[in-house]
């Protein structure tokens, strides 16, 4: 790779203006002297703010990119390097998304209209060069004038570290939410927090999980834009006092805190081919100036060093966990810190525009919470309001409970965020007792709907009594909010039934279903361009913002030439992500063999061991020569376990245990491979999804909220097998019941069978499932480690087991019977896949995000004027 520096154009000088075109972005003092040199033809003043479009061509980016190369990054021919040309590149783009930016900012407050805020403590943006390209539509000139300067485009995009500021669905659904809002021209600006350490990175060693930290921002993040005008301050700890004024009134002051300094980053997000550039707003934490004046000029030069350490620890790094809450005090000020700093951000915006009048602030604001973690939101705007803007409690209880809208993704207890009161208060005092003013007064509510029902006040107290009393923020969350939404139908049903159940019976209107979606741009235009162009090639292109025109797809199903050309595709996409699995793991997959994968977070209730069991029985199998009619088989697993999470890691031991003996063993040659993919993250996806021919969807029914990685499969044509859990019921109702390999347990049925659940019985009743347990137990798979899966073998055999993995074993068994014998009629499996894709449609999150608007934000759609 190597940049043409003998390459010169003379596309530097700007037609119209006789100014070359890089002069004519020069501003301030510079702008004088230019003025001066064409003193002779009288200009009005150039204006900050008035600068003819950037050229979306393959030469003006030529010219950008080796300005950029040469003078902002100082590197020449002797020191060029993919770092430096990839920063190159990147600010080239930058450059362009910040004029729509600008015009999308300007339209919108033109508008004057309502904006949605989604707050989340985590946005899984991954990679952003190839979206950025694909979204400007500057995607060939780019590769144009990347191939005119001897560069490989790919080369610079392995350079870019994915954004792993989330743990797994919850992080990925607010990244294509994003997606979708600028898409759709929607009003919504993201908050999150700029963690210095992401998603921890996953190495393997000895079959077990080791943690590294993720320094993403190393090396610089040049997608991003520092915005000091905006940093606000943030208060921790001290004490409140009561105030009486003059006419009676009482006001609080909230006094002697530890403030913290909030500087946002800002992250442009691109809509699809639109000219609208929304934006994600992170926060980062840094000491105020106090900290280095007073402790400075103290003495106490180290003290002072180590508590600025502190204030900035709050952003240091993203917490691993994705289903347990642990209560640490570092959480909670995470939490604080994001809803303390958005709200303050949106309120002085608010107030520069409309003063102290805060009469149509709940018409023009809505807050979309992203489960309960930034539930802070809600105590810290009836602060805000009351403390700092003066407003009574009941005019700023009407703002917070008609703006706050939640969006619940999990059932599981665990889950579920409580926070010690003790701690609370030590931390956010004033919070804290609004949070006890909110319950008193909802509480007398529920006590006049109810009279003399202590016992449901005692349930749906936010407040929960006992030894450690605690703050349960769903029931905070719920409480405050005019919207609650589950994340598929069957997870919206079963929190009305069961979690909110009490909530419901009072507030049903409150309650309502927004069923997930992905976005297909990235998961299916960028990450599977083969296939998108088979599809574009068969029913034109408007596909990408209008996902249900997959439909016409049916009807190529049945050409022969079209499977033809899909199942080359598949082929194709398989052979990519052989030699990814090539690469990580050192295992062989040939493409010949059926493509089975199962990567998500690691967790008992996904039941990864059940994926196990099933690779085991086949290995079983083999060995006792039960091989007549054989589908070969790669299995691939991959997934993060939370870092405490003991189980979680044995069950990644034990999958690269049983796939060494299995990738070892002749006998399986040509038959069986499993691999663990050691890393798994939204880059990595990209090249799955496309390649994967059979998608496992196994969680136990019922707990699985909705889950998102089956949409992205099913878009790209591979089959599930499911149970009737989360989103897999949608699912299978869009792609048609033939066309999903259905197994196990009802919901209803998991909850019913707890009561006289038997697996040893089960296992001994099942010859095929009793010589599997016989392997695993025999130590089989781990000689020289004896008795390292025992908590797993007896997690299996514990009438306790809340995952039922030994209850679904047979089921699961005959229906991955069902897929070899599918697989092997390659063109009527072809015609499964292509109706799988053409019934994704209703996955797409531009109508999850649609619904969204319809029914909770009520948004305009605006555009910005072009140019
Ligand atoms: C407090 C620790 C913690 C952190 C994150 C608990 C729970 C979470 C998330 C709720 C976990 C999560 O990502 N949930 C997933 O959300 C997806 C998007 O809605 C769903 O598709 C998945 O089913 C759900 O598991």
């Amino acid at each position: 790779m190597r940049i043409a520096w003998s390459d010169t154009r003379s596309s530097l000088a700007c037609p119209d203006s006789g100014l070359g075109r890089s002069q004519t972005r020069l501003t301030g003092y510079v702008q004088e002297s230019i003025i001066n040199t064409r003193a002779k033809k009288p200009q009005a003043p150039a204006t900050i703010g008035n600068l003819p479009p950037l050229g979306m061509d393959a030469d003006s980016i030529v010219d950008d990119f080796r300005r950029y190369f040469s003078h902002t990054l100082g590197r020449d021919e002797s020191t060029d390097t993919n770092p430096q040309m990839y920063t190159s590149l990147v600010l080239s783009l930058r450059d362009r998304l910040v004029e729509r930016w600008r015009n999308t900012r300007l339209a919108y407050s033109e508008a004057d209209c309502k904006r949605t805020y989604y707050l989340s403590l985590e946005f899984l943006m991954g990679r952003a060069l190839g979206n950025a390209m694909l979204n400007l539509d500057i995607d060939p000139a780019t590769a144009t004038a990347l191939r005119q300067m001897g560069i490989e485009l790919e080369a610079l995009a392995d350079q870019e570290h994915d954004a792993g500021l989330g743990n797994g669905g919850l992080g990925r659904l607010a990244a294509c939410f994003l997606d979708s809002c600028a898409t759709l021209q929607l009003p919504v600006t993201g908050y999150g927090i700029r963690y210095e350490y992401g998603m921890f990175r996953q190495k393997i060693e000895n079959g077990c999980q080791l943690e590294e930290p993720d320094h993403w921002l190393r090396d610089g993040n040049p997608w991003e834009i520092e915005r000091p005008e905006f940093a606000t301050r943030v208060k921790f700890g001290g004490h409140t006092e009561y105030f009486t004024e003059q006419h009676g009134r009482t006001f609080v002051r909230w006094m002697n805190t530890r403030d913290v300094m909030a500087m946002p980053h800002d992250v442009p997000v691109p809509g699809y081919q639109n000219g609208t550039v929304n934006t994600l707003r992170l926060w980062r934490a840094a000491a105020t100036e106090e900290f280095d004046l007073s402790e400075f000029n103290a003495g106490s030069y180290t003290e002072a060093v180590a508590s600025k350490n502190a204030a900035e620890h709050i952003t240091m790094v993203l917490y691993p966990n994705d289903s347990s809450e642990n209560g640490k005090e570092l959480r909670l000020r995470q939490q604080y810190f994001l809803a303390s700093a958005s709200l303050q951000d949106i309120l002085r915006e608010w107030v520069k525009h409309q003063g102290n009048d805060f009469s149509r602030f709940a018409e023009k604001n809505c807050f979309q919470l992203n489960d309960t973690h930034p539930t802070c939101a809600v105590p810290e705007l009836m602060r805000l309001l009351m403390d700092e803007h003066g407003m009574g409690w009941d005019d700023a209880w009407a703002i917070t409970s008609k703006t706050m809208a939640y969006t619940n993704h999990t059932l599981l207890p665990e889950a579920l965020e409580k926070w010690s009161v003790s701690m609370f208060g030590r931390l956010l005092p004033r919070l804290l007792e609004i949070i006890c003013e909110i319950n008193a007064r909802y509480l007398s509510e529920v006590a006049l709907r109810y009279p003399g029902d202590i016992e449901r006040q005692r349930r749906m107290s936010i407040i929960e009594e006992g030894h450690e009393k605690q703050v349960r923020m769903a029931y905070l969350a719920v409480v405050a909010s005019f919207s609650v939404n589950g994340v598929a139908a069957l997870h919206s049903e079963l929190l009305q039934e069961h979690l909110f159940r009490d909530f419901y019976e009072l507030w049903p209107h409150k309650f309502n279903n927004k069923t997930n979606g992905v976005t297909p741009r990235r998961w299916l235009a960028w990450s599977n361009p083969e296939l998108s162009k088979l599809i574009s090639d068969a029913i034109g292109d408007d596909w990408c913002t209008d996902l249900s025109q997959l439909q016409k797809l049916k009807a190529h199903a049945d050409k022969a030439t079209f499977r033809k050309k899909w199942r080359a595709v598949k082929q194709a996409n398989k052979a990519r992500l052989a030699e990814m699995v090539q690469q990580d793991c050192g295992v062989t997959f040939d493409t010949n063999a059926l493509f089975d994968v199962q990567v998500k977070r690691i967790h008992e209730y996904k039941r990864q061991l059940l994926n196990v069991l099933h690779v085991i029985h086949l290995y079983d199998r083999i060995k006792r020569g039960d091989t007549a009619n054989w589908t070969p088989r790669c299995v691939l697993i991959g997934g993060k376990a939370a870092p405490g999470y003991m189980m979680a890691k044995r069950i990644i031991k034990l999958v690269n245990a049983v796939a060494k003996v299995i990738n070892g063993d002749p006998a399986t040659e040509g038959l069986l491979r499993l691999a663990f993919l050691p890393d798994y993250r939204v880059s990595a996806m990209e090249v799955i999804s496309p390649g994967t021919d059979l998608s496992e969807q196994i969680s136990t029914a019922g707990k699985e909220a909705s889950g998102t990685g089956n949409m992205k499969f099913m878009m790209n044509g591979a089959m599930t097998i499911g149970t009737l859990d989360g989103a897999n019921i949608e699912i299978r109702e869009e792609a048609g019941a033939e066309n999903f390999f259905l197994f196990g347990l009802t919901a209803q049925e998991v909850e019913a069978t707890r009561h006289h659940y038997d697996p040893a019985a089960i296992i001994h009743a099942d010859e095929d499932f009793k010589r599997v347990m016989g392997l695993l137990c025999s130590g089989n798979f781990n000689l020289f480690e004896p008795g390292i899966f025992d908590p797993i073998i007896n997690s299996i055999y514990s009438p306790n087991d809340p995952w039922l993995t030994a209850a679904d074993f047979r089921s699961f068994v005959d229906a991955q019977r069902r897929v070899d014998q599918a697989y092997k009629d390659q063109d009527a499996w072809t015609r499964m896949s292509i109706i799988n894709t053409a019934t994704s449609g209703k996955f797409s999150s531009d109508r999850t995000i649609l619904d969204y608007n319809r029914e909770v934000w009520h948004l305009p759609q605006i555009a910005p004027k072009q140019g």
